[in-house]
């Protein structure tokens, strides 16, 4: 078996997807948790001098969904075939969006900015945005694409606990409730929960 680890901070956040898949595909790893002052450190060995990173056998990769889309290919969790792989890729970019944006405001340090930007997000891009991805989801049997269980689906699940605190809506579980059923449908792989109760506790 490979030597792998996970390089990332005390969360759950962009690592969780990567960490739930390895559990999946019953690889071990070394799930490697950074402080701010091992992180300094460790920064400029890193590719983009980003985390999280996966390491396998001393080889690097980075960024968090191409990591996601590596990892899920070897672990079935992929299309058949390229036009397959697209229906997962648009909708995950569909997701990214949403995500980079909403994580934009939330790294706002200008309190004025923050507000006007969560405004214009509440009011015009957040209400289609959800309800285009509550529906995709329901659509598809409950997951992201392809009406199955596919790596963008731990994309969703690993990172909607942070999604939440970022959003800002408080009854998001009740407004859109596919997105909490997709997480707890991953969230109860017998695998995927078996890592999740040793885990580090984590709020998101
Ligand atoms: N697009 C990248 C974003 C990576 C990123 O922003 N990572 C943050 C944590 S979520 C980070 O490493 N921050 C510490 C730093 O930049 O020094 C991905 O999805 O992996």
């Amino acid at each position: 078996m490979p030597e792998v680890k996970v390089y990332y901070f005390q969360l759950k956040a962009s690592a969780e997807a990567i960490r739930m898949m390895l559990a999946y595909g019953g690889q071990e790893f070394e799930d490697i948790r950074l402080s701010n002052e091992e992180w300094a450190a460790l920064k400029p060995t890193m590719p983009f001098g980003q985390l999280p990173v996966l390491e396998i056998d001393g080889k690097k990769y980075a960024q968090s969904v191409a990591i996601s889309r590596y990892v899920g290919r070897k672990y079935g969790l992929a299309g058949k075939d390229i036009e397959e792989d697209f229906q997962i890729d648009q909708v995950m970019d569909f997701y990214v969006d949403l995500r980079t944006r909403a994580l934009a405001v939330f790294h706002e340090k200008d309190e004025a900015n923050k507000a006007r930007k969560q405004e214009e997000n509440e009011k015009n891009y957040y209400p289609v945005t959800l309800k285009k991805l509550h529906d995709i989801i329901t659509e598809n049997n409950g997951h992201m694409a392809l009406g199955k269980l596919t790596w963008a689906d731990f994309v969703f699940a690993g990172m909607y606990d942070l999604l939440k605190v970022v959003l800002k809506i408080p009854d998001i579980d009740e407004q859109y409730p596919s997105f909490k059923k997709l997480q707890e449908s991953v969230l109860s792989i017998p695998k995927v929960k078996a890592y999740c109760d040793k885990a580090p506790k984590a709020d998101w």
